[in-house]
């Protein structure tokens, strides 16, 4: 369990059916696992005052995201789908940030991407963290080599002291060992792996 207070906030990465659920369409292995351990962090966190904040993949039906469209992945988390919504046993209770509603995509919470431009822009979970004083961030959730990845390394440009609850994500593992070389990223990027 990570310590919290009120300057710290619990990060809750893409925790969607899509990704934790054994039948979600680009299930991460071991995904259902990290649920309860997720939900004791968040009653943690809540105890003490501390900000729990949500990130949700949210893309529309045909984005270059998706294989079918020129990307590399399965149609996944298509706005107001099953898919899309949280795996059911997680509680959620505080702000929830979307990405890619707008066909935009990209793997962190704190950016979106326009997949032809390339621009960058931030999402509002800088916003919502600087207002309520947050100082350092715990975070966890799906999927190790990518969205977890990409949000502690933006976290960590932002100067958030940042805490990775290893045992509370997971990897996609593409390649194997990916989610191993995440880790290592996200250590020299100077986060914690708890
Ligand atoms: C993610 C692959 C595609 C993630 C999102 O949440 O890590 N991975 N879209
Ligand atoms: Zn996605």
């Amino acid at each position: 369990m990570a310590r919290y207070d009120e300057r710290t906030a619990l990060v809750v990465v893409d925790v969607q059916n899509d990704f934790a659920h054994p039948s979600g369409s680009l299930y991460v292995r071991g995904g259902e696992e990290v649920v309860p351990l997720i939900d004791r962090e968040i009653e943690a966190a809540l105890a003490t005052g501390a900000l729990v904040v949500y990130t949700q993949d949210w893309h529309p039906p045909s984005t270059p995201h998706f294989q079918k469209d020129g990307g590399i992945w399965p149609v996944h988390c298509v706005q107001d789908t099953w898919g899309a919504a949280f795996h059911p046993d997680l509680r959620v209770e505080g702000p929830v940030v979307r990405k890619g509603a707008d066909g935009r995509d990209g793997y962190s919470g704190f950016s979106v991407r326009d997949p032809r431009s390339g621009e960058t822009e931030a999402t509002e979970l800088e916003r919502i963290l600087r207002e309520r004083g947050v100082e350092r961030l715990v975070v966890c959730g799906l999927a190790t080599d990518y969205c977890v990845l990409e949000t502690v390394l933006d976290a960590r440009r932002l100067g958030f002291p940042t805490t990775v609850l290893r045992e509370a994500i997971r990897a996609v593992d593409l390649q194997p060992g990916d989610g191993e070389r995440a880790l290592e990223r996200m250590r020299e990027a100077g986060a914690e792996i708890a």
